[in-house]
């Protein structure tokens, strides 16, 4: 458990999973203890409900300024370049995966940091690494510098736990479908504009085939991973940076199908891009039992499940003329 006094940082705080980690952390820690950070301004719910700092987590200075600042001891490190995005600048991705993530734990060992959650993804998997159920430990030659800069991240996680004894601890995150911030870049976004689309248009045009299968999970789940592995007891953890976790495996022709229960007159069209070589590359499904047995990970949504309440969550904001969609 968090003590009371432990104030803490979130990077990426604006993205998709820190514009509801954030909410989460403040309504179990007070909101004046969870100090959101980003470059980009966040949603004004996220800025006024508690404390915003701007912060490019390229700069050490910026960033050191801020743990000394707030008296941070614990961080989420969520800023990053996925996969899509990455292949477009590299250097950019290179740039703001490592060394953001190398100034996140050189800050925290110099400042007295105690604990620093930064997730990882499948894009650590490659073409060579077994595809259906992929186990924990396994061959990583990902062929995305996204994949790249998130296997040198667990790796550069885990010497900081045996050098420093720094509580580091991480999660690889298949595709993260949630009904309130749109992912930003990543290879698995399909998955979330197909429900927007769908609601709008009762039209998608994805850009994966109909048979790419991927490892998914839904928000709450992604959330609950999240929070029950930083609480988990650390002399447990026999993994620390790298926890496989999944909650579903669908293809895109299946999520079309179980959203087509739902709204009979959806159609899909199929014009794979750039993202479908990204896509080919990574796991169709994922063992997770290492986060099972060693932290207790229970996913609660399946397929049939996140789409029914996908539907309900962004049907409701639709109709109060609330769904905001570029
Ligand atoms: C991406 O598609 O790049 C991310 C990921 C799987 O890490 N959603």
């Amino acid at each position: 458990m968090t003590p009371d006094s432990d104030t803490i940082l979130v990077t990426g705080a604006a993205g998709q999973i820190g514009s509801e980690l954030v909410p989460a952390l403040r309504k179990i820690h007070g909101d004046s203890r969870v100090i959101a950070t980003d470059i980009i301004q966040p949603s004004p719910a996220l800025a006024g409900s508690g404390p915003f700092e701007k912060l490019d987590v390229t700069s050490r200075q910026e960033l050191g300024e801020i743990i000394k600042k707030h008296r941070i001891k614990i961080i989420y490190h969520l800023a990053a370049i996925l996969s899509a995005t990455g292949e477009k600048s590299p250097q950019k991705a290179w740039e703001v995966n490592m060394n953001g993530l190398y100034n996140v734990l050189e800050a925290s060992r110099e400042l007295g940091v105690k604990q620093v959650f930064c997730p990882s993804s499948i894009a650590v998997f490659g073409p060579a690494t077994p595809r259906v159920n992929t186990p924990q430990d396994t061959i990583l030659s990902p062929t995305t510098i996204y994949g790249v800069t998130k296997v040198a991240g667990e790796h550069l996680g885990e010497y900081y736990v045996r050098k420093y004894n720094l509580d580091v601890r991480g999660c690889r995150f298949p595709g993260i479908i949630s009904s309130e911030t749109l992912p930003g870049g990543g290879t698995t976004d399909y998955a979330v504009a197909i429900f927007y689309e769908a609601i709008i248009h009762r039209r998608y045009t994805c850009f994966l085939k109909p048979e790419t299968r991927l490892p998914m999970m839904y928000m709450p789940d992604c959330l609950k991973s999240i929070l029950t592995l930083m609480a988990a007891d650390f002399n447990r953890l026999k993994h620390h940076t790298n926890f496989n976790v999944t909650a579903m495996s669908f293809s895109a022709a299946e999520l079309a199908t179980e959203i087509k229960k739902h709204l009979p007159d959806f159609e899909v069209e199929y014009r794979p891009d750039f993202r479908q070589a990204i896509a080919d590359s990574w796991p169709e499904s994922i063992d997770d039992r290492a986060a099972r047995e060693e932290w207790g990970w229970q996913p609660d949504y399946d397929l049939a499940r996140m789409t029914a309440e996908m539907l309900q969550i962004l049907g409701e904001k639709h109709r109060q003329g609330k769904l905001a969609y570029p």
